[in-house]
C-alpha cells in the first residue's frame, strides 16, 4: 500500500472468529494492507483450512485455535503466541453468534451463551491483548465488532442486542483505561450484511424486502464493504480516534 497512513506492514493482527464470515473478510483485508494475520476459530481443522486459503493468496498467517469464551483457553493461547515470539499489534474482536427467539422462550443457558460469545469474549481476549500491549509500550489498535443492535433493538434477538450494546460501552471503557498507553479502541457497527449468519434472513422474502426498504442504499451490505473501515481503525490514520462506534450500514442508522 502506498499511503503510509494506512500501511500495516510489519504489524500482526489477531482476528477472532476469522475462519469465515465477516471475520475472514477482516483478516484478508488487514493482510492486503500488509499485516501478518493470526487466524482464530474453535476448530483447529477449520482454522488450518482458512489459513491455507489466505496463504495461497500470498499472505503471512499464524493459526491460533481457541474458544474465545474460555478464560483458561484464551490465556493458554496467548502463552503459546508469546512462546513463538508473536506480539499482537492489532486485535479485532469479531467472534459472535446469533440466536433468534422471543425473550419469553429463552433459557438462561441460551442467554448466557450469546452474552459469553459476543461480549465476554471481547473482555477476555481484549484483556490478554492489552496486558501485552501495555508491557511492550508501543501502543496498539483494538477494533470491537458491534452491530446496529449496539443502539437499537429488534424483536427476537434480545441477548445479542444486550451483548452488542455492551460492546459499544466496553469500547469506551477500554478507551478510558488504555488510551494513555497509545492504544485506540473503536467499534464498527455493520448494517445488514450478507454472511452465513444472516442467510436465513436473506432467504426470508419479507425480511429481505424490509432490509432493502429500510436501508437508504437499498441493498444488503457485503463483507468487503467493511474492509476500508477496519483498515482505517487498525492503522496510524486513526491514531487520535478513540472510543467511537462507526456504523457502516448504507445509511440505515440515519433514517426512520
Ligand atoms: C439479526 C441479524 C443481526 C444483524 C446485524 C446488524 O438477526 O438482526 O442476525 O446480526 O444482521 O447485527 O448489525
Amino acid at each position: 500500500m502506498s499511503n503510509a497512513l494506512f500501511d500495516l506492514a510489519g504489524r500482526t493482527a489477531l482476528v477472532t472468529g476469522s475462519t469465515r464470515g465477516l471475520g475472514h473478510s477482516f483478516a484478508e483485508g488487514l493482510a492486503e494492507a500488509g499485516a501478518a494475520i493470526v487466524l482464530n476459530g474453535r476448530d483447529p481443522a477449520s482454522v488450518s483450512a482458512a489459513a491455507a486459503a489466505l496463504r495461497d493468496k500470498g499472505h503471512s498467517v499464524y493459526e491460533a485455535a481457541f474458544d474465545v469464551t474460555d478464560e483458561a483457553g484464551v490465556e493458554a493461547a496467548f502463552g503459546a503466541l508469546d512462546a513463538q515470539g508473536i506480539a499482537i499489534d492489532i486485535l479485532v474482536n469479531n467472534a459472535g453468534i446469533q440466536l433468534r427467539k422471543p425473550i419469553v422462550d429463552l433459557s438462561l443457558a441460551e442467554w448466557q451463551k450469546v452474552i459469553d460469545t459476543n461480549l465476554t469474549s471481547a473482555f477476555l481476549v481484549g484483556r490478554e491483548t492489552a496486558r501485552r500491549m501495555i508491557a511492550r509500550g508501543q501502543g496498539g489498535k483494538i477494533v470491537n465488532i458491534g452491530s446496529l443492535t449496539s443502539d437499537l433493538a429488534r424483536a427476537t434477538v434480545a441477548p445479542y442486542t444486550a451483548a452488542k450494546g455492551g460492546i459499544k460501552l466496553l469500547t469506551k471503557a477500554m478507551t478510558a483505561e488504555w488510551a494513555e498507553q497509545g492504544i485506540t479502541v473503536n467499534a464498527i457497527g455493520p448494517g445488514y450484511m450478507i454472511t452465513e449468519m444472516t442467510q436465513p434472513l436473506v432467504d426470508t422474502p419479507s425480511f429481505d424486502n424490509w432490509v432493502k426498504q429500510r436501508t437508504p442504499a437499498r441493498r444488503w451490505g457485503r463483507p468487503a464493504d467493511l474492509v476500508g473501515t477496519v483498515v482505517y481503525l487498525a492503522s496510524p490514520a486513526s491514531d487520535f480516534v478513540n472510543g467511537q462506534i462507526i456504523y457502516v450500514d448504507g445509511g440505515i442508522m440515519a433514517v426512520l
